[in-house]
């Protein structure tokens, strides 16, 4: 729908447009109807789509507990969030069709399996733990990654990227909280916390991207200010703010390397298993082909309320045409 508000686009700027790269190093941001590279416009639409398809698909492994929560507090809030998660997913779709694509297109590019999504979305939610894991590791992982985007140089989607940073940080802390509860609570109840914590770390660490060195669309995203932190450094910010949050609860992470270095301040960590990842990516991760499935089956579901608000958006349009 918002791709039918653009005007006739002025023309567009080569990617290399010195003109187009002053106003994004004088902090400009760039609207739906300013001229912009095409690469620029291609580099947003795979971004935000395939950011939009990760809150949309990850609304899933915790949607699988809704009805185990251990109480009505509890599935209230898992039910709250679940639902922010869809919302997320439905600005950021709105973004992406201010640069002329049609959600039809995007949701088809996701179900056709053409389109990616977090990597983190493929893996199984086996107890309540994981729930505190995913709110406290997840959205923390999510909220270091989206807070530099609210800065990003495309205004709709550093705009919509406010709100959901301010969601994203009430379900880190419901996520902590429960982690919390676990960790002061039985020993089968810290045990469980423990073995969520060391199935999601390294997982969580894979959200970044790969390393700064085979990411192939770092040094065109930060050249446009698309991205304003690489893959390595955000991932490093994490570790450093979320080992002293693990060590407070109590746990221990699944890293023998693990060390806080005293010179630069960081925690050092060990090797990520890049070969797990790109496994994941290729769709061979413990959960992509149960995502989609579930994804597909939602979409065909939902095909007579597209089709009854199409026919009442018509209706609508020739009452209006007839007056
Ligand atoms: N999983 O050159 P780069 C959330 C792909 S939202 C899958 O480094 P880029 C909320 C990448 O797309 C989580 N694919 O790429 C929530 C590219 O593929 P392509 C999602 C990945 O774009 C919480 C290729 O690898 N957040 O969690 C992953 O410069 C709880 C090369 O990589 C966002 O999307 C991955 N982990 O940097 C919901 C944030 N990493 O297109 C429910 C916005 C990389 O060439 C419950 N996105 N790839 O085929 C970004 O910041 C960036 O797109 C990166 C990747 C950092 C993800």
């Amino acid at each position: 729908m918002y791709s039918q508000a653009l005007n006739n686009a002025p023309a567009e700027p080569a990617a290399d447009d010195p003109r187009f790269q002053a106003r994004i190093d004088a902090e400009d941001r760039i609207e739906p109807n300013d001229a912009m590279p095409e690469a620029y416009r291609r580099t947003l639409i795979r971004q935000i789509s395939q950011h939009a398809h990760s809150e949309i698909v990850g609304m899933l492994p915790e949607g699988n507990w809704i009805t185990r929560a251990p109480s009505l507090r509890r599935k209230a809030a898992l039910l709250a969030k679940v639902q922010d998660e869809g919302g997320h997913g439905l600005y950021l779709y709105a973004a992406a069709e201010t640069l002329g694509v049609s959600r039809e297109e995007l949701v088809d590019q996701l179900l056709s399996g053409r389109a990616k999504y977090s990597s983190i979305f493929n893996y199984p939610t086996l107890s309540w733990a994981d729930i505190g894991t995913i709110g406290w590791l997840v959205d923390g992982a999510a909220i270091m990654n989206q807070i530099p985007l609210c800065r990003c140089s495309y205004g709709p989607y550093a705009r919509a990227m406010i709100r959901v940073c301010k969601e994203e940080s009430f379900h880190q802390r419901q996520g902590y909280e429960i982690m919390l509860t676990l960790c002061r609570g039985t020993e089968e109840q810290k045990a469980m916390a423990q073995d969520a914590l060391n199935r999601w770390w390294w997982p969580c660490l894979m959200m970044f991207g790969p390393p700064d060195t085979l990411s192939p669309h770092s040094d065109t995203s930060m050249r446009w200010k698309i991205k304003r932190f690489t893959n390595d450094s955000l991932r490093q910010k994490f570790v450093d703010a979320t080992v002293p949050q693990g060590l407070h609860l109590g746990l221990t992470f699944p890293d023998p390397a693990l060390r806080l270095d005293e010179t630069t301040g960081h925690w050092a960590f060990g090797e990520i298993d890049w070969d797990e990842f790109r496994r994941v990516l290729s769709g061979d991760g413990p959960c992509n082909r149960e995502r989609l499935a579930a994804r597909r089956k939602a979409h065909a579901d939902g095909a007579w309320v597209r089709e009854a608000a199409q026919a009442w958006a018509a209706k609508q349009a020739a009452g209006r045409e007839a007056a």
